[in-house]
């Protein structure tokens, strides 16, 4: 432990349960500095997990489903707190290092990425509270890039399947992205409308299951393709072009339906293998204007990934979320082979900041695209808009375009622009797609 007296000294750690968008509980953390500020953040959750994320450290049992972290909670205000107290919350880096330490594991299985990604966060926030700027500012400045931030395009759920929707379709997400908007704002405005513009399809036709866990609707299409269809119609219902102005996103998330090149679309009882699924997935880029497509192959099947990135056309922003996990390395591994040009940046997959920009730098180092996400188990933190601007992250993922643990997100990217005197956004020609 090193004892410094200057104000960013840690002086207290507290962590307390609090609950998540499903109504689990998860972890908060506050970190109070000598200088009197205080940082504060809580960590989300997924659902459709990448095998080489960070641990979640769970209690088990009967409690809540087995979701309860008081395992995690009694780490944070135990040995955690002890560890941390009196370490320069300036020195991120440093704070990082020092719960990695503790934790002794390659994947937090000890200490709990849940509990590490809270207080490796509630770091930062103190950080940027004592230096007295907003965090996006505090992490720009520290950057030392040139020119002023912009703002990240959204990509936006309207429809959710897969593991967060009782698998009703096998696709997770069908999103989209305001290609051709002039700034955020008008970005999200457009997005409002698309929304609406579905909702009132959904409803017309009789195939509106439920809220999925993002927010987006839960349909009862017969196939997985329906859903690509409507998302065109719901662009044209709202008065926009579709692939001109709005386009579509989508996150395949095909390691909850496949493993070891072999898929199954439990909604269409198909079975295909890797190529018949690129096959498939490059047959609706033909037809629907799908500037971008994540996870197409399971986390495992890294040949499949490189024959669908081949085949796949240069405009397409091929993403990896379970194949890269938020990693440095496989971002590096995934430059190189070619599966992938693009990166999900989801700072609970590496558990730490350090770790999460490190993988961002990579993306930076490799001409990789990179995506800051949030998780389908959210709250009401906004620690990723902030990371996504002060980084200079050209897009931001955060489930769809309703409720407060997504809104709160896209709201705080409005309040991040009006600060700035502009809601800009990346040159078009800073995309794949520009
Ligand atoms: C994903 C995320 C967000 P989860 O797969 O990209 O959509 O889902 O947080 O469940 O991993
Ligand atoms: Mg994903």
């Amino acid at each position: 432990m090193t004892a410094n007296n200057t104000s960013t000294t840690i002086t207290a750690v507290k962590g307390r349960r609090v609950w998540d968008s499903r109504g689990r509980p998860t972890v908060e953390a506050d970190i109070t500095l000598a200088g009197g500020a205080m940082g504060r953040a809580i960590a989300p959750a997924g659902a459709s997990r990448g095998s080489n994320e960070a641990i979640d450290l769970r209690d088990g049992g009967p409690r809540f489903g087995g979701w309860d972290v008081t395992d995690a909670l009694k780490g944070v205000n135990g040995p955690i707190a002890k560890a941390l107290i009196g370490l320069d919350a300036a020195d991120q880096n440093a704070i990082d290092q020092a719960l990695l330490a503790l934790d002794g594991t390659s994947n937090k299985a000890n200490l709990g990425g849940n509990a590490t990604i809270a207080l490796s966060m509630a770091t930062l926030h103190a950080a940027a509270a004592q230096a007295g700027k907003p965090l996006w500012q505090h992490l720009w400045d520290q950057g030392g890039q040139s020119g002023t931030p912009v703002l990240p395009l959204p990509e936006i759920q309207i429809f959710g399947g897969g593991a967060h929707a009782g698998r009703r379709i096998d696709v997770q997400d069908f999103m989209v992205i305001a290609t051709g908007a002039d700034d955020y704002e008008q970005a999200l405005a457009w997005t409002a409308e698309v929304y609406l513009a579905a909702g009132k399809i959904m409803d017309e036709r009789g195939l509106l299951q439920g809220v999925a866990d993002e927010g987006g609707f839960w349909p009862a299409f017969d196939a997985n393709e329906d859903a690509a269809e409507t998302l065109v119609q719901a662009i044209e219902k709202a008065g926009l072009k579709p692939g001109e102005q709005v386009s579509i996103s989508l996150d395949i998330a095909a390691s909850e339906f496949g493993k070891g090149g072999r898929y199954r679309l439990a909604r269409e009882d198909r079975d295909m293998d890797s190529g018949e699924l690129a096959e498939m997935l490059l047959g609706w880029v033909g037809r629907y204007p799908i500037v971008s497509v994540e996870d197409p192959m399971s986390e495992d099947d890294a040949e499949g990934f490189i024959a669908f990135a081949q085949a796949a056309p240069k405009h397409l922003q091929i993403v990896g979320d379970d194949y890269l996990v938020t990693n440095a390395d496989r971002v590096r591994a995934g430059s190189r082979d070619g599966a992938v040009n693009c990166a999900l940046i989801k700072p609970n997959q590496a558990g730490t900041i350090s770790e999460t920009k490190a993988a961002f730098d990579a993306t930076r180092e490799t001409d990789m695209g990179a995506i800051v996400s949030a998780r389908s188990g959210e709250t009401e933190d906004v620690t990723i808009v902030h990371l996504a601007v002060g980084w200079g992250a050209k897009q931001l993922k955060v489930g769809s375009f309703t409720r407060s643990e997504r809104m709160v997100k896209w709201n705080e990217g409005l309040r991040v622009a009006d600060a700035l005197g502009s809601a800009a956004l990346p040159p078009k020609s800073a995309f794949p797609w520009g």
